[in-house]
Parts: structure tokens; sequence; C-alpha cells
């Protein structure tokens, strides 16, 4: 049998992303805490993130730009999401879209389809990290007319771990976990729900088909997070939509005024 720890490495490796950043909460990083010296290297990568992150948030405000960082594990659909949430926030708000994968522009060809600007990051170019940092996103700006920008929604790389570490910037995060993917998983990645302003629990369509339980998802979620909203919602035919956009809109006029 392994150990407690040969089993946190072991799992660590398995998941097949690619660690090239230090993450603060990685299970090697913490049992060298007591080391010193990486810790500190630690500290800095991650202090670099947040000044960037400072950036990015000032020149948002300064154009009055509300950002949402859209975040998941892989396929839980966040894309069809966007897409069907940008069909219905467009034109009346300004939209624009970047997007992070690691590997191709699928995710873009779809988002553009509803005329938005749609930038794609592919992080195989940035040693194909598993989450987008904050210089990431001052980058892919550089694609899009900000001052044309009223909503800037960033898909992030599908992950349910890691981009809850990497401020970016935004102004809220929203995760989404769709009813696929089991009821224990606010309960195995805390962090994710814990950093997150509001839940999507999305493909409710699905839920006749399965033996998935919404209210013990529920119950979990609020206490990992009390009083966060939850929208429960299908990206496929549209059930619950219309709660998630009114949610959204409001956040994108507090922020206006
Ligand atoms: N039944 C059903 N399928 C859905 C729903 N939303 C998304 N899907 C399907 O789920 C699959 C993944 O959806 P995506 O939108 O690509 O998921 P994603 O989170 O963007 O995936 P990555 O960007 O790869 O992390 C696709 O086949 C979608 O058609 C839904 O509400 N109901
Ligand atoms: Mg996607």
């Amino acid at each position: 049998m392994l150990t407690p720890d040969k089993r946190l490495i072991y799992r660590h490796h398995k998941d097949g992303h690619n660690h090239t950043h230090p993450h603060p909460f990685s299970p090697e990083l913490e049992t060298q805490r007591s080391g010193g010296r990486e810790i500190k290297v630690v500290r800095r990568v991650l202090d670099a993130n947040d000044m960037m992150a400072a950036r990015n948030r000032e020149f948002f405000a300064s154009k009055g730009i509300f950002v949402l960082n859209v975040m998941s594990s892989p396929g839980s659909g966040k894309t069809t999401i966007l897409q069907r949430s940008l069909a219905h926030l467009m034109p009346e708000l300004r939209c624009a879209v970047i997007v992070g994968d690691i590997c191709t522009t699928q995710d873009a060809d779809r988002l553009s389809l509803s005329g938005a600007p749609v930038v794609q990051v592919n992080t195989d170019q940035f040693g194909g990290d598993c989450h987008l940092a904050a210089h990431v996103i001052e980058r892919a700006m550089a694609g899009i007319d900000m001052d044309a920008v009223d909503l800037l929604i960033v898909e992030n790389i599908g992950n349910l771990v890691c981009p809850a570490e990497f401020d970016i910037g935004e102004d809220q995060r929203v995760v989404v976990l769709s009813v696929t993917e089991g009821e224990d998983k606010p309960a195995k990645y805390p962090l994710m729900f814990r950093e997150c302003d509001a839940m999507l629990l999305n493909k409710i369509d699905l839920l006749p088909y399965l033996e998935y339980d919404v209210e013990t998802t529920l119950q979990s979620v609020a206490q990992i997070h009390p009083g966060m909203p939850v929208f429960q919602i299908s990206a496929k035919s549209g059930q619950g939509m219309d709660a998630w956009l009114d949610w959204l809109r409001e956040q994108v006029r507090s922020k206006r005024t």
C-alpha cells in the first residue's frame, strides 16, 4: 500500500497536467515548507502574478469593463454556456472573449460565431500551463479593441484545481459543474468552490437519465461557500438561463454605477 506521501505524489503526476509553475497548494511543495529556499520562490512567482493582476484590474476599472472568469473541469459546458449567453447579452452589452486551451482553436471558432471578438490562448506555447495567468490575459488583450468592450469573459482552461489559484484581475468568478461529474466534486475540490462568486450547475436536461442528487450537491456547496448563488441550467435546452443572465447583467450594471 502507498504511504500517504507517495499516494499524493502518484496522483499528482497521474493527473497528466504539465506543472511547469509552482503551485502553492501542491502536495510536493507543501512537504517542503520547512525547507526554506523553495518557499521564497513560490512567493515571488505568486507575488508577480498578483502584481500583474492588480495592473489588469486597474486597466479594466479605467475602461469600465466588467470581467468574468469562467472555470470548470474539462467538458462541463463552459463554451456551450457562453455561446448561449452571448446570444442573449449581445448587442445590449458589447462582449469580448478570451478563451484558454492547451491546444486547438476549436472553442474560439465556436465562440466567434456570436460575432464577439475572441482571442484563443494556447498554453502549449507557455509550457502547457493548466490555467491562465494574469500576464497571459494582458497579452491576449492586445488582440481586442478594449475601448469597445463592456463585458470581457475569460473561459479558463478546463481544470477544477489550478485556475482557482491565479488571480487574473477579474471582477467575478464563476464555476461550472455539470451533473455528469458527480455530487462529490465540490467536497473534493473545495478551493474552486470557495473562490468563486457563483456556480452554474449545468446539463440538468440529463437528470432524468442519471442517478444524480441535486440536493446533496447544493448542501455540499452551501457548507463550502455559504450563500453562494447556484443557478441550475441546461446550456443545451436553455432551461434556467434567464436567472443566470439576469444575475450577470446585474453584476455588470453594479460595476458601472
Ligand atoms: N446534454 C447536455 N450537453 C451539454 C450541455 N452543455 C454542454 N454540453 C455538451 O458537453 C460537451 C462539452 O461542452 P463544452 O461546452 O465544449 O465544454 P467546455 O467546458 O467548454 O470544455 P473544455 O473547454 O474542453 O474544458 C459538448 O458535447 C456539449 O454539447 C448541456 O446543458 N446539456
Ligand atoms: Mg470550452
